[in-house]
């Protein structure tokens, strides 16, 4: 198959969807539904249109564009990823899967393909967790993984609701409706820069991902007095800043006990209020990422976590309330996946890298609707979630031809 991937184009696109944000170029903050969100989505339907594609969207605007295959009775086969993204990051992050899918979907019938599944592209909503804190929404959505009352629970920095959201981004359906049926798609493959070191330590161009590992966030809410920062003498404080410092402390002793280089900790996000230097802390927010390869072993760091919060709060006679925001398996892609890639990865010459992914992506509940995997491009330096993330050109263009060469294969 002479496949030819029309890298400028995929250049000009990604380069073109990096200026629809609410940060300058290069840098990219693109938050669920926020008008740049809604501008970019518009944009990509224009792309999808131009390219014939069979275009629907969900009741969260999960978008879903389809190459009719010869046989419209058999299970597509999907590919995809997301293009929100959070504030001050990169402009390759989830867009690689998304345009680089469409030129994948391009440039088959441009190399005399005709498959008999149809190839679904998927354009998920919401994989970053920055407005409602859960990350992968849509996607969870798709899978059937969250309830009603979970759903109900989510609340963004404004206090809306998912439904009020969507409803102001003028989706309609109900959240139910968004699930998809057994047997759907044949399988899935996500295209996705490596946003780790490792493709471009061992100079490999491809890697294929085996495993996702195992999210999980928790939200620390500590409240003392506060008052005022020069009248209010040291014992009578009971300052929650402090026990937030002693907690940000046990989540790295907690991550660094397991002894695995597979579990890793940080607290991401850290609000004070009043938030004012002359006033003592009233309320402090944190929360925590945890993740390993291994489930059990990621929630035993979370217990170890939990418990030195409780008792960093009772020590210092402060307020503590905590919640669980997610806890997720971690996902095993399916060989027969792995397998269609590193085939695709040898019909053009690639060598293929089996890897782990550290990072969470739509594919870690994919994995949960049919056969899943994904394939890896370098990260310049392992950046990424930053302005200067950054994947070459034709780097990008070698996961393509995989991908192409992956989705003609699954899709017979
Ligand atoms: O956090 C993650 O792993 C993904 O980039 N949202
Ligand atoms: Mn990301
Ligand atoms: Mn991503």
């Amino acid at each position: 198959m002479s496949l030819s991937i029309d890298t400028k184009r995929l250049t000009d696109e990604i380069e073109y969807l990096a200026h629809i944000s609410d940060t300058p170029y290069p840098s990219v903050t693109r938050v669920l539904f926020s008008s740049v969100d809604l501008r970019a989505r518009e944009w990509l339907k224009l792309l999808y249109a131009d390219a014939g594609l069979v275009v629907r969207e969900d009741a969260v605007s999960n978008t879903f564009a389809r190459w009719p295959g010869t046989d419209p009775a058999a299970a597509p086969v999907a590919t995809g990823s997301h293009i929100d993204a959070i504030p001050n990051a990169g402009r390759f992050d989830g867009v690689v899967g998304v345009l680089g899918g469409l030129e994948a979907i391009r440039a088959l019938p441009r190399a005399g393909r005709r498959p008999r599944r149809s190839i679904e592209l998927v354009m998920f909503t919401a994989e970053e967790p920055t407005r409602f804190g859960l990350g992968c929404l849509g996607s969870r959505l798709m899978a059937g993984t969250l309830n009603r009352q979970k759903i109900a629970s989510l609340r963004d920095p404004q206090g809306l609701s998912v439904d009020d959201v969507c409803a102001q981004a003028y989706m309609h359906g109900t959240l139910e409706s968004t699930r998809l049926t057994p047997g759907c798609y044949d399988s899935f493959v996500e295209l996705h820069i490596e946003q780790g070191p490792l493709l471009e330590l061992k100079q490999m161009p491809i890697g294929v991902v085996t495993a996702i590992a195992a999210p999980a966030a928790l939200r620390i809410d500590l409240s003392g007095p506060g008052g005022h920062a020069g009248t209010v003498l040291m014992p009578d404080r009971h300052d929650p800043s402090l026990a937030a410092a002693e907690i940000m402390q046990a989540v790295e002793r907690a991550a660094l006990a397991t002894q695995s280089r597979d579990t890793v900790a940080t607290c991401g996000l850290v609000q004070v209020l009043p938030g004012a230097v002359n006033s003592i802390p009233r309320e402090v927010r944190l929360e925590i990422d945890v993740r390993d390869i291994d489930g059990a072993r990621r929630d035993g760091v979370l217990v170890a976590i939990r418990a030195a919060a409780k008792a960093s709060a009772e020590r210092r006679g402060c307020g503590f309330k905590e919640q669980l925001i997610n806890a997720d398996p971690p996902a095993t892609c399916a060989p027969h996946i792995v397998t269609a890639v590193e085939q695709a990865s040898a019909a053009v010459g690639l060598p293929c890298q089996r890897m782990i992914s550290r990072a969470y992506h739509d594919s870690l509940f994919m994995a949960q609707v049919c056969p899943t995997a994904m394939i890896f491009v370098p990260s310049k330096d392992g950046i990424s979630h930053r302005p200067d993330e950054y994947t070459a050109p034709d780097e990008i263009a070698q996961g393509v031809r995989v991908l192409a060469g992956a989705l003609d294969l699954l899709a017979g």
